[in-house]
Order: structure tokens, then sequence, then C-alpha cells
């Protein structure tokens, strides 16, 4: 008899379980942090998400408790500790001190985010509806970056139903290359109306607005390329601006630059 109950509860824990190996492949997660600001913001998620678990498990575990043990077919009676001083300052002083235990490695990761002093290079970053311009200050590069995706495969005019590119919105036909292990900073401005640089994997959004210079900076741990969007609204195409960024080793970095210096025009005759 028991076993016949048993039966529907087991079926249906068999199911999750065999679903739950066949959806291993979908990750629920932050994107893998490629840079120690990143690994900051993500170690802070996942900290302070634990704080709030073990706080959720003592607050309802004693109220579920209480209401079982404390019910009124029992004969409980309601205490009373009106005005208690003891219990009012440890509930002021317990939770300021988890707040304050929060707080404080936040803080100091806004700060270091913040701090873009002794950086190896600088890229200014100009945004524009609805694009990104690139000026690196020490190699004297530029140029503007645009999204590759095909008009046809986002508005599925002639291809409904078609398969997409695997990096659909999120591919440039002129990614930012960067070497890696490189303090890189980023001036970030706007032309037009705000905009956001956000780059996740790399632990950067920021706005890019209109007579400002806000900057910013990374320093890629991996070398791969890491994909971001615009992170403001920003007018029509605002999904259409993303930010494709290749991390290179440091010769393949040098080699990058002095193959977009050679495709570069040559530099106007200077007037006499
Ligand atoms: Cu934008």
């Amino acid at each position: 008899m028991l076993l016949k109950h048993l039966r529907a509860p087991s079926l249906f824990l068999l199911t999750l379980c065999t679903s739950a190996a066949s959806f291993a492949d979908y990750m629920v997660d932050i994107l893998p942090p490629a840079s120690p600001m990143a690994q900051n913001a993500y170690d802070l998620h996942f900290g302070i998400l634990m704080v709030c678990v073990v706080i959720f498990f003592i607050v309802f575990g004693a109220m579920f408790w209480s209401i079982y043990a404390h019910r009124r077919s029992k004969g409980a009676k309601a205490a009373q500790f009106h005005e208690n001083t003891a219990i009012e300052i440890v509930w002021t002083v317990v939770p300021l001190v988890v707040l304050v235990a929060m707080a404080w490695p936040a803080t100091r990761t806004m700060l270091e985010m913040k701090d873009a002093s002794g950086s190896d290079m600088t890229i200014k970053v100009t945004a524009l509806q609805w694009r990104w311009q690139y000026d690196y200050q020490q190699d004297g590069l530029s140029f503007i970056s645009n999204l590759a995706t095909p008009r046809n495969q986002i508005d599925e005019r002639e291809q409904a139903g078609k398969a997409k590119n695997e990096h659909y919105l999120l591919e440039v036909d002129h990614p930012v290359v960067v070497p890696v292990n490189k303090k890189v900073r980023l001036l970030i401005t706007s032309q037009d109306v705000i905009h956001g640089w956000y780059v996740p994997q790399l632990g950067v959004n920021q706005y890019g607005i209109p007579g400002f210079i806000k900057d910013a900076w990374f320093t890629a741990t991996k070398v791969g390329t890491f994909r971001g969007q615009c992170s403001q609204i920003c007018g029509k195409e605002h999904a259409y601006m993303p930010i494709v960024v290749e991390v290179k080793s440091e010769a393949d970095y040098a080699k990058w630059v002095q193959e977009e210096k050679a495709k570069m025009p040559p530099p106007a005759a200077t007037m006499r």
C-alpha cells in the first residue's frame, strides 16, 4: 500500500534527475569572470547571497518552529517581552554588524574599480548612436566598431525561421583588441546621448556621457573573446551596438597593431 503511494513522487523525482542531466549544458550563473574586478564582483555576489540564505533559514526556521511548538492546541501562552532593552539592542546591533560586514568588501571593490591609476595603456571609447569609436592613445590607432550581424537575420525578412549566428547581435566588424595581463584604462565619453560600455566578464560597466570623460579599467587575465552591450537605453538602435573585446597575448597584440597600422591611410601631406 505504502509503495503504491510512493510511486508517483519517486517517478516525479526520477524525471527531475534525468532532465537535470539533459539540462547540464544550460548554465544558470553569472558569466565566468576574466578580470580581477569581475572575479571580485562574482565573489561578492555569491558571498552576499550565502549571507541572505543563512538569514532566511534562521528567520523562517525560528518562525515555523515557534508556530508549530507553541500552537494554541497545546495550550501555549504568548510570552510578553515589550520594552525589553536587551532584545532591542541585540536586534539592532546584529543586523548592523551583518550590513557593515557586507558593505566593507563591496565598498573596497567599488573603490578599486574606480582606480585607473598605473595603467599600461589607454583607449578612448566614444559612444555614438549606435556604434563605438576606439582611439588607442599609445599605438595611434583609431577605428569605429559596428554591429556585424546581417540586417536580414535581425528582421528575418527573407529567411524567417532560419538559424541565427552563434553570436547573434553580439558580433562586430572591428573588435577592440587588448593584450592579456595589462592594465587597460578606458576613457569613456559620448558624442550624442548617454550610452554604457558594459562587458560583464571584464567587470566594466561605465556610462559614456556627452561632455564628460569617465574612466574605467580592466586587466584581462584570459586570452579570448569577451562580449558586451550598450547598457543605457540610447535610442532606436540601442540593442544593436554590441561590444567585442579580443584579448591576445602580448606578441599577438604587437602583431595586430602592426597590421592595423599598415591598413590605416597614410598621414595627409603637411602644409608648407
Ligand atoms: Cu548606446
